[in-house]
């Protein structure tokens, strides 16, 4: 067992333990997102780990990409869930999504019908800056394209420079209170028929609720009976959403992309073309100018996802926000009513959605618990914009946070109690990138 509730254990001390967690959770293969709720390969997770890993395990790191690269659909998209042939104990299973009906699905290897949003470009940038890195580049760049191709063409309905989610799961963010108004549009006639398996392992008040899991179910199905044709997807779902999380992501991805591209000598042009496109129409269409906050665009209601979360802010870690980036801090992030501590409600930084919104949670997924990828994001962007105080803050109560409870899968903002899953991979792996990495 690891020694946790060291709070003031040194770095070295909570590296030696993230990285234990992380050889836990290891199979053969790749590395699981936790050893029991998460028990096959997921992609976002598996970019994270793979970037935490580039510090101290290089081999480790490239096999956990190599890994998930094995998923990779013929059309170019990875998707959000590689099966393990020999794991049990999570919903949905390959059964469900019965990839084989899709033409590009590929063999011989059981996966999801949806993506992610695309961290694992991000973390082989990572790993080729790492001495001994730089042949994996030429390795990955290949793959790595087609998926990004597949973003731009098949994921932008109006060609415009954004690209569109058809499940809350390829936001990473699944229990979002963005997702609340377009599910209640969404009205089933029956519910699906399936057993739900999380609840064995997390405190049900930690999780989505039902109601919201038949509209996950009721997704994946549709997917799965449109065989997973893209143009049909985005014409025929309820549920199509411009989300600034992932657009800012793949933003950020693109230009580690054209960086790659650039040392290896590839054209760039394509490349170059997505980023100019995608730049104006972020801050076009998804600026909210009376907030002074991004939102998501829902293309089925046509309008703007008007939430408040951290999804909001996440142009600060793509580089996206060049004219807004005080706006976004000073009236945001470090406003007390809303993301900051107040010394009253939030003690740690930073709760997923803002305490000003009606469905703050503080103990409920996605709802208002600190995470440790998105606390990561925003240290990324405060330093990106020189707000070097803020970002030193918000590292110290991400690092105290799993000194004190472990690597949780996300953390009470009031009390710092971990919740979800422990042993968590993603909070272990950039624990180790922030205490390694100052990037500044
Ligand atoms: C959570 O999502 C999965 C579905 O993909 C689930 O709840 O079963 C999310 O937190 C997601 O971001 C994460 O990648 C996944 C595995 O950690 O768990």
């Amino acid at each position: 067992m690891h020694a946790m509730n060291q709070p003031t254990a040194s770095p070295e001390t909570l590296i030696e333990q993230a990285r234990q967690v992380l050889a836990d959770n290891r199979t053969s293969l790749f590395t699981k997102p936790s050893p029991r709720l998460y028990p096959h390969q997921w992609n976002w997770d598996s970019a994270f780990i793979a970037l935490g890993l580039a510090h101290v395990d290089l081999t480790g790191a490239m096999n956990e990409i190599r890994s998930l690269l094995r998923g990779q659909w013929r059309n170019g998209m990875i998707p959000h869930i590689i099966y393990s042939p020999k794991a049990s104990g999570y919903f949905p299973s390959p059964q469900r999504w019965q990839i084989s009906r899709a033409a590009d699905a590929p063999q011989g290897i059981l996966t999801s019908g949806i993506t992610q949003p695309p961290m694992i470009t991000i973390a082989v940038r990572q790993i080729g800056k790492s001495a001994g890195g730089q042949a994996f580049v030429r390795e990955a760049y290949g793959p790595l394209l087609a998926y990004h191709r597949w973003f731009h063409r098949e994921r932008d309905p109006r060609g415009e420079g954004l690209v569109a989610i058809v499940h809350p799961w390829e936001s990473g963010q699944d229990n979002s209170p963005r997702w609340i108004e377009i599910f209640n549009r969404i009205r089933l006639d029956q519910r699906p028929e399936y057993r739900r398996q999380d609840r064995q392992w997390v405190a049900a008040g930690e999780r989505p609720t039902d109601d919201v899991y038949d509209r996950f179910v009721f997704l994946m199905d549709l997917a799965r009976t449109l065989d997973y044709d893209q143009r049909v997807v985005l014409a025929e779902s309820p549920f199509v959403v411009q989300d600034v999380l992932v657009n800012s992501i793949l933003y950020a991805a693109d230009g580690c992309l054209l960086e790659m591209a650039q040392q290896l000598g590839e054209p760039v042009e394509e490349i170059q073309g997505w980023l100019n496109t995608s730049r104006r129409a972020i801050r076009a269409k998804l600026w909210d100018e009376a907030d002074g906050l991004y939102y998501d665009y829902d293309l089925r209601g046509e309008q703007l996802v008007r939430e408040n979360t951290l999804g909001s802010l996440m142009p600060l870690y793509a580089g996206l926000a060049d004219l807004e980036h005080a706006r976004l801090v000073r009236e945001h992030l470090t406003n007390r009513s809303e993301y900051a501590p107040d010394g009253i409600v939030s003690y740690f930084q930073i709760p997923t959605t803002s305490k000003s919104s009606r469905y703050f949670n503080p103990r409920a997924y996605w709802r208002g618990p600190i995470w440790v990828n998105m606390n990561w994001f925003m240290i990324r962007g405060l330093e990106r914009y020189g707000y070097h105080e803020e970002a030193r803050q918000v590292r110290q109560d991400t690092l105290s946070l799993v000194r004190k409870s472990g690597f949780h899968e996300y953390f009470d903002p009031r009390t710092a109690q971990g919740y979800g899953t422990p042993a968590f991979s993603w909070s272990a792996a950039l624990a180790i990138d922030l205490l390694i990495d100052s990037h500044a």
